[in-house]
């Protein structure tokens, strides 16, 4: 069974991962990994922290020459910044009476969080709910991607919407090769939605957006229409809405479906020589819980960053007085980091669920299992 745990905290040593039952014989490009992780920091609308990290991944365990030994894979991606937080942040020992943060954010996990664990500061919650995590999700997915690469099955995305901007047109895979700026394809669009992050930075505002995922080369039958716990379009998205700030996840037509007639959503079937053929894919590769061997497309919005320089109104919990939110530091917009890490953790789920029927200790025999498949 694959399966990905994280760790660390925003300012701590680091952010850590442990990837179970990726099979023997994976060949890793390490230089991709990196990539990705310097792609989930870079982005119009990033603040000042992305100037102190540049996150590269250390492979500490389940790997020997570049190829994976069949044992669980141990990352690391260190934190820069915590050599300017080690006096507050050292697990050996610190200062915890600076740095606190009560005057809670509404919308980031503060106050809940404060609730929950019983904690007078909410620095003791929200530096794991920092999506700072995500960087240990991006370097795991990167490697889940390169399994699902040696079967020919490619995940791609890109962004559709940052705050009002939004780009509708139908794109084909081969089309989707976003910009560096914002993930965007068409680049008046991209212009038009960096403005819109300039405008928000000098009002001391925030702004989210939409993310559309494709996945191409996955064959028919993944996922399982017998249990609800196997349904791919559930797991999927899980594994979208367990990313930071992600609100909304939807599969093929999505919230479009509900308001059309079935013969406007259903894709009709046409005689071909092996299996019947579709002409349309409004069901985003997903019939009954399971894939239909068509193209899978999801989307996923994520709503604009909860820390505001200008500050929401809330309460300071350390005197129950009214209060401005504490500003730390903040995004304007991280709307490609968040199509990154979207790419990765569909990539972890996507490896999970095709480990789960095909198994394979080795990479060879996942592949000739996987070819196999009619
Ligand atoms: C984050 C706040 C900012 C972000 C951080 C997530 O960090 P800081 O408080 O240090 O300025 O930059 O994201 C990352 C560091 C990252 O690598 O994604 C938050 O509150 O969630």
């Amino acid at each position: 069974m694959m399966r990905l745990s994280t760790a660390g905290e925003s300012h701590g040593k680091g952010v850590f991962a442990i990837l179970e039952g990726i099979p023997a014989g994976l060949r890793l490009d390490l230089a991709a990994i990196d990539a990705a992780l310097a792609r989930r920091g870079s982005g119009y609308g990033r603040g000042g922290r992305q100037k102190i990290e540049s996150d590269r991944v250390e492979i500490l365990s389940g790997v020997r020459d570049l190829v994976t030994l069949g044992s669980p894979i141990a990352l690391a991606v260190w934190n820069r910044d915590y050599e300017n937080w080690k006096a507050y942040m050292a697990p050996e020992g610190c200062d915890t009476s600076a740095r606190k943060l009560t005057k809670v954010r509404p919308g980031h996990a503060d106050l809940t969080g404060m609730h929950k664990f019983a904690q007078e500061d909410a620095r003791n919650v929200l530096e794991r709910a920092s999506a700072r995590e995500t960087a240990a999700r991006v370097a795991a997915g990167e490697i889940a991607r390169q399994l699902l690469l040696a079967l020919g099955v490619i995940v791609r995305g890109y962004v559709r919407g940052v705050g009002s901007v939004s780009d509708d047109k139908i794109y084909s895979f081969e089309e989707i090769v976003p910009s560096p700026v914002l993930g965007m394809l068409d680049p008046e669009k991209e212009q038009a939605a960096c403005r819109e992050i300039d405008t928000c930075k000098a009002e001391g505002d925030t702004l989210g957006g939409t993310v559309e995922l494709r996945v191409k080369g996955l064959k028919s039958g993944f996922g399982s229409c017998m249990t609800y716990r196997e349904k791919l379009d559930a797991r999927l998205c899980g594994a979208l809405m367990s990313v930071q700030a992600i609100k909304g996840a939807e599969v093929g037509l999505g919230f479009e479906a509900a308001e059309r007639r079935g013969s406007l959503v259903h894709d009709e079937l046409f005689p071909a020589e092996h299996m019947p053929v579709r002409k349309t894919n409004h069901a985003g590769g997903i019939e009954g819980g399971m894939s239909n061997g068509e193209e899978i497309v999801l989307r996923a919005a994520m709503k604009p960053i909860p820390t505001l320089m200008k500050g929401l109104r809330t309460v300071d919990m350390a005197t129950g007085a009214p209060a401005v939110a504490a500003p730390e530091r903040s995004d304007v917009c991280a709307i490609l980091a968040c199509e990154t890490v979207l790419e990765s953790v569909l990539a972890t789920e996507l490896s999970a669920v095709v480990l789960e029927r095909l198994g394979g200790d080795h990479m060879e025999a996942l592949r000739q299992r996987y070819g196999a498949l009619s």
